[in-house]
């Protein structure tokens, strides 16, 4: 196969795979040596014209302005016609793909990248027997891991929370560390059809003098705090913002998602912290908040739900 024939081969599996536009490869001269258009845009003369347009002026550009730094230096530049994903190949030009605004850039770069490397093999390795293949993402489950701590004082619900949430297992370990004093377990949490949150939970079993001798190897690398009072025992929700002034010492406050929860809510008639006082301290510390009760599940799943959610929504 002809050099040329390989890359548009190459292109063709790479457009059928997302809502792609085009696809182009394009010199480190500015000269278009590959391109394929989607099936929708070839039916739709107007459509061919402004991709092709589109693709033109960045090759000139390319050619005059673009140096981008780094071997795999990739820009993403927003316009009328769609959003235009840039990705060097190595030091001989550049991979151009057109695709609709709403794409997941993220998605497609990590196939991008791939097709990338499969393009230095053929034109700067000149190896043109390489396999024309790329992941099928539509098997593929995403999976996220994250490290969350949970604290508060001696009998809040802590430990019933996590067996609460953990019950209904997708993968359940334990796993107790006697020198720092924690229960370490881990739950896959699926928040969409292909889309999994790992949590690495760590349980404090001792209390908080324990926690002041290994709270360093207890909170490093955390990236979810959850910290509980019980509604029924007001020092336990006075002592949240001691909780919360250890965490921050070792934590970087801004890049860790917290939750605060008020448990044993379905103790009603002893209640002394009310919803509103929780919300309140909530807002101090500017962290969401949530009743629950750890006993009949009552919120349970969603407390740890949401959690999981504000994580994920980070990365995207
Ligand atoms: P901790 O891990 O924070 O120290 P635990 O707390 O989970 O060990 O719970 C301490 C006690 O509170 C346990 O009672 C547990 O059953 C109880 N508990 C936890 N959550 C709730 C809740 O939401 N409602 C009620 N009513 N009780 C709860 P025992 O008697 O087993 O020590
Ligand atoms: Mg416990």
């Amino acid at each position: 196969m002809s050099t040329g024939a390989l890359i548009n081969k190459l292109l063709e599996l790479y457009v059928s795979m997302f809502p792609i536009k085009a696809a182009a490869v394009v010199d480190k001269d500015g000269l278009i040596i590959g391109s394929v258009l989607s099936p929708q845009v070839k039916a739709d003369d107007l459509a061919i014209g402004a991709v092709t347009t589109l693709i033109q002026s960045v090759a000139e550009r390319m050619k005059k302005e673009l140096k981008m730094t780094s071997r795999f230096g990739t820009s993403i530049i927003d316009t009328e016609d769609g959003k235009v994903i840039l990705v060097n190949i190595g030091n001989s030009g550049s991979l151009t793909t057109i695709a609709e605004l709403t794409v997941d850039t993220d998605l497609i770069l990590s196939i991008a990248y791939i097709v990338v490397e499969k393009l230095v093999q053929i034109i700067e390795d000149e190896i043109y027997d390489i396999e024309i293949k790329l992941p099928d993402l539509s098997s593929k489950t995403q999976k996220y891991s994250y490290k969350m701590c949970i604290l508060g004082d001696g009998g809040v619900g802590k430990t019933t929370l996590l067996t609460t949430f953990i019950k209904g297992i997708d993968r359940f370990k334990q796993d107790y560390k006697a020198t720092i004093g924690a229960n370490i377990m881990s739950k896959d949490y699926k928040l969409m059809e292909n889309l999994v949150v790992s949590l690495n939970i760590w349980d404090l079993a001792g209390q908080f003098d324990y926690f002041y001798k290994s709270r360093q190897l207890y909170l490093a690398g955390s990236q979810a705090i959850v910290l509980v009072y019980d509604a029924t025992r007001p020092e336990t929700f006075n002592n949240i913002k001691k909780w919360y002034d250890e965490v921050i010492k070792f934590v970087d406050k801004d890049k860790v998602e917290f939750l605060l929860i008020g448990n044993k809510i379905d103790l009603e008639d002893q209640i002394k912290i009310t919803y509103e006082q929780g919300k309140e301290l909530s807002k101090t510390l500017k962290m969401p908040f949530i009743q629950t009760s750890a006993k009949n599940g009552n919120n349970v799943d969603r407390a740890f739900g949401s959690l999981a959610y504000n994580l994920i929504k980070n990365i995207k």
